[in-house]
């Protein structure tokens, strides 16, 4: 195992995307300006950085998989991804993204993912954390289900993210990540992390704080993954008010974060 830690490298994170990019007074100003306070609690995505609920039916996932093999990842199609935002953020979904931002939201960026059986690994697949804000959720919707040991997507509890995070493992450099991080914890004398395998039926939402819990891709073996991603920001106008001025969500390439016009320095 060779692996140079960097146990510093959440701070210049921070200070690139919560600073240097605006989000952290973007979040403050988010904050500030929401509405609906009476209506936050004391959620599990607050607390765990993590839920899965059902949302799609068995037809809705048949006619999405029949979409994904006629190319539908190919080419990112706005008015799409808003109608999907629209069947997945139920009242309840919404509840969760408000009290974990203590704030309203918008997508920032989405895709559609397509992972082949047994694909060559990229860097999505060892150990990490999402460069980005301190304050972000990932969603995905998975329209195939999760197979034993693959088409998944694995995770850290927070607690066992933290201690990794301390001692310079998350956001090491991208060669250095991990696919097993048991020779990192034993070598360090650490207690082993603890690790979440869900199991994902089609039709599942995950939502989960990506810049704070390690997780990873597991490939398919047996049939393609399709899989709806969005990232959520905080946001001073609520989600529908700025996805209705037809800019975003953006498509998931190139910049995940880009500087935020109004706060980036
Ligand atoms: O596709 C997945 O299961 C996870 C992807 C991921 O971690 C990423 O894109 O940062
Ligand atoms: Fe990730």
């Amino acid at each position: 195992m060779e692996i140079k830690l960097t146990p510093q490298a959440y701070k210049s994170v921070e200070q690139e995307y919560d600073i240097d990019r605006g989000y952290s007074a973007q979040h403050q100003s988010a904050r500030a300006n929401f509405q609906r306070s009476s209506v936050l609690s004391d959620t599990e995505l607050k607390q765990n950085g993590l839920i899965k609920r059902p949302c799609f039916t068995a037809p809705e996932c048949a006619d999405l998989c029949e979409k994904f093999k006629n190319g539908l990842a190919d080419e990112f199609d706005r008015d799409y991804a808003v109608e999907l935002l629209e069947r997945i953020i139920t009242p309840e979904i919404d509840r969760e993204i408000i009290s974990y931002f203590e704030s309203e939201y918008a997508p920032i960026k989405s895709g559609f993912l397509v992972a082949q059986p047994n694909e060559e690994l990229d860097v999505s697949d060892g150990w990490h954390c999402d460069a980005g804000p301190a304050k972000f959720l990932r969603i995905m919707v998975y329209f195939t289900g999760s197979e034993d040991g693959g088409a998944n997507t694995l995770f850290c509890d927070r607690g066992s993210t933290d201690r990794l995070k301390e001692v310079g493992y998350v956001f090491c450099e991208l060669r250095y990540r991990m696919l097993d991080l048991d020779p990192l914890t034993d070598a360090l004398d650490m207690e082993r992390a603890t690790i979440i395998e869900l199991d994902i039926q089609p039709g599942d939402v995950i939502l989960f704080a990506a810049s704070s819990i390690l997780h990873r891709r597991l490939v398919p073996k047996q049939a393609p993954r399709y899989v709806f991603t969005a990232t959520l920001i905080p946001s001073m106008l609520s989600w529908r008010e700025v996805t209705a001025a037809g800019h975003l969500p953006m498509s998931l390439e190139p910049e995940s974060f880009p500087p935020l016009p109004g706060y980036a320095k």
